[in-house]
This record gives structure tokens, C-alpha cells and sequence, in this order.
């Protein structure tokens, strides 16, 4: 077995004991890093960080200089499909990213044609090739993208939104129309992902950050059916496991497991114990500690890591994280405190496995 394969991550995922709960966190390479802030300042935007192979593989790599952490994250945005669909990507400090051309018409939906992996986004592949060089199998490495309802939320809307509502208006008056631009999307998503998994990813993860706003049968028919049409269509290569992460999504536990995910990723609304229960040995789960957190004490971190490790409990099947990304203010102190209270407080819940003799 590679030495990828028996990973403390991959071992989690596939619910194999493991000496350790593993933990990465969501937005690890991001702006509460100084090294990254000047990594982007050098850069001039965060655009041309993403464009720049090697300045996408030194964020990558940045917070795992940093802290002992179990996975790497492909530094990169959900938002360079539409970018490269022609919609014209670019970042407004303080307000975040906005598209010049928005989706405003029937007729820019059906214009939109699916981009090339291979030229178009060769800049994704480029940078996992890279990172995947520089790792050398120490740790796992994670690509993503965004669902096709939370890339077309911000299509429409054309900037970020707390509640989206031109794509809520598009699903109640043209909701063929919306149709059209979610499996338009589905399919370019599959295209990158399969290209992003060709290219080295180890996992692969959907952020549907913005599914969570429907209620359940909008869900299943504009968010997850889609998602599942993106899983099913994956070239996996040895298995590949798929991570699947609905923020707000806590009441769909089941219908996420159905569309063949190994991995949900939950938010801190969902209690890890009544999550582990419903889910079973199906899949394993992501989360969730609060990201307000680690505004707080280095012990109130430790004591929340603690009560969030005794809540799924003993045995294998957890990944630590975030419910959602970590803010940019947070001191990477507080980082490392987290880091290293999960590995050191988890160690008991595992010491009745037997690690490293597959599963039981
Ligand atoms: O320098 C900066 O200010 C850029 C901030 C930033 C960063 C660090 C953005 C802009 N994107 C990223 C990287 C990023 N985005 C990663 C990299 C890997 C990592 O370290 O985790 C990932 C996985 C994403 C995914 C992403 N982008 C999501 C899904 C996850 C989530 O947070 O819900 C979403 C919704 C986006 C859109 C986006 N890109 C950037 C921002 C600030 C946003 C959110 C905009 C909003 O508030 O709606």
C-alpha cells in the first residue's frame, strides 16, 4: 500500500483505526497567515496568486510549515470555473469577489460554454502537480470545487450576497432556465474535477456553501442532484474519496449520503454524536467546531476540542475541522494550540484499535 494510502487522513476517511483524530482546517492558507499576506502582496492580487502555479503551491504549502496538520488543501478558488467561462473574475478589496459579466439572461446561460480543463485551467493542474512534487507523500492533498448551486448563486448575482436572491428569483420564475446553467455546470465541474484527480488530488471535496439556503425538495432538485451527477461521473483513481460539505445542510445527513459521498463535511449547528448515530459506518464526518472559537482562550480551545472529540467518541471515522473557514483575524497561535490539542487529546479515543491492521 502506498504511503499515501495509510495516511491518518485516508485512514479516518475509510474508517480504519487510526493512532490519532486527523484535522486540517478549512481556508488553512489564507489571510490570518502573515507569510501569506506578503505572499499576496508579492503577488499584486489574489488572481494572479491562483494563475501562478508556484505561488499557489507556496500558499499551499505555508500553513503545513506551520502546524502539524493531516491534509493539504490545493490553494486555489471555487470561483476560476466561472472565471474561465468568460465571466470575468476579479477581487474588490474588503468586498470579495464580483464578476464583470453576471448571468443576467436566458441567453448568457446558453452562450456559456464549458471550459478545457487541460488549457483554460491548466494553471489548477499545473499547481497540484507542483504541490504533489513538493509533498512527497507526507501528507494527503485535497482538491475542490463548488457545487453547481453555489457557483450559479454567485453567477447570477454576480458579487456576494447573504441571501442570493436573484437565484432564488431565477428558481421561481425560469426554473428551466436555471436547469439549463446547473447542468451546464455539473459538467464543467466534472470535467475539473476528474482533471484535478488525474492530476494528483488525493481527495476531492464539494463545497455547496450556499445549498443550504433551499428548503428540502429545492435542495434535492437544485443542489444535490447535481452534486450527485458530479460524483457519479468521477474517473476515481484508487478510489478517490469524495468530501461533501453542505453549510446549513445538518437535516440532510441521509440525502447527502445517498448522492455517494465517503466524507460529510457539517457545520457547528450539527451535534457529532446524533450525526455519528444517523450516518452509521457509511461514511465518516468533517467537522465542526465553531470558527468564533479561536477568537477565545488557549484553554476554552482546548476544553471546546475536548467536549468535540468526547462527542463523536471513540473509534475512527472523524476528521477535525471547522464548520466553515477560518476567519482572517484569528492568531495563528491559536492555530497551533488547536493543531496540537487534537492530536494529543484524541490519542485516547483510539488506543483500544488496532492501527495499522486494516480495518475491524
Ligand atoms: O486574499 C484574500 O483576501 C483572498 C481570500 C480567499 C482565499 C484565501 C478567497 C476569496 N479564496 C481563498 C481560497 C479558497 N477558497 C480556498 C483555498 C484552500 C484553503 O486553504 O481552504 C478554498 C477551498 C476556497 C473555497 C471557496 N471560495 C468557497 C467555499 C468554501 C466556503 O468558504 O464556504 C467560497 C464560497 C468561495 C468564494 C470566495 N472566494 C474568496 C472569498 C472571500 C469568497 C467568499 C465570498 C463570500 O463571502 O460570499
Amino acid at each position: 500500500m502506498s504511503q499515501i494510502k495509510n495516511s491518518r487522513f485516508l485512514r479516518a476517511i475509510r474508517r480504519e483505526p487510526v493512532d490519532a483524530t486527523p484535522i486540517w482546517i478549512m481556508r488553512q492558507a489564507g489571510r490570518y497567515l502573515p507569510e501569506y499576506r506578503a505572499l499576496r502582496q508579492k503577488a499584486g492580487s489574489f488572481m494572479t496568486l491562483c494563475k501562478t502555479p508556484e505561488l499557489a503551491c507556496q500558499a499551499t504549502l505555508q500553513p503545513l510549515a506551520r502546524f502539524s496538520l493531516d491534509a493539504a488543501i490545493l490553494f486555489s478558488d471555487i470561483l476560476t470555473i466561472p472565471d474561465a467561462m468568460g465571466l470575468g473574475l476579479y477581487f474588490k478589496e474588503g468586498e470579495g469577489p464580483h464578476f464583470t459579466h453576471p448571468l443576467r439572461h436566458a441567453r448568457d446561460i446558453q452562450q456559456l460554454s464549458l471550459p478545457d480543463p487541460e488549457t483554460e485551467l491548466r494553471y489548477v493542474l499545473d499547481a497540484i502537480r507542483m504541490i504533489q512534487h513538493e509533498l512527497a507523500e507526507k501528507v494527503p492533498l485535497i482538491g475542490f470545487c463548488g457545487s453547481p448551486f453555489t457557483l450559479a448563486s454567485y453567477m447570477i448575482e454576480g458579487k456576494p450576497n447573504k441571501s442570493f436572491p436573484m437565484i432564488h428569483n431565477m428558481l421561481k420564475k425560469e426554473p428551466q432556465v436555471l436547469h439549463q446553467l446547473l447542468d451546464k455546470l455539473a459538467c464543467a465541474i466534472s470535467l475539473h474535477l476528474n482533471a484535478q484527480i488525474a492530476a494528483g488530488a488525493n481527495v476531492v471535496m464539494i463545497f455547496d456553501t450556499w445549498g443550504g439556503l433551499l428548503n428540502t425538495a429545492d435542495y434535492q432538485e437544485y443542489s444535490l442532484r447535481y452534486v450527485q451527477q458530479i460524483i457519479e461521473s468521477l474517473n476515481l483513481v484508487e478510489d478517490t474519496p469524495v468530501i461533501l460539505f453542505t453549510k446549513g445542510g445538518g437535516d440532510w445527513l441521509e440525502l447527502m449520503m445517498q448522492a455517494g459521498c465517503d466524507v460529510i463535511g457539517v457545520d457547528w449547528l450539527v451535534n457529532l454524536a446524533d450525526a455519528r448515530l444517523q450516518v452509521g459506518s457509511k461514511v465518516a464526518l468533517q467537522g465542526n467546531m465553531d470558527p468564533a472559537i479561536l477568537y477565545q482562550s488557549k484553554e476554552m480551545i482546548c476544553a471546546e476540542v475536548d467536549r468535540l472529540l468526547a462527542e463523536y467518541g471513540s473509534g475512527s471515522g472523524h476528521i477535525f475541522n471547522l464548520g466553515h473557514g477560518i476567519p482572517q483575524d484569528v492568531s495563528p497561535d491559536n492555530v497551533a494550540v488547536l493543531v496540537d490539542a487534537v492530536h494529543s487529546y484524541s490519542r485516547r479515543l483510539h488506543e483500544g484499535d488496532q492501527y495499522g491492521r486494516g480495518t475491524f
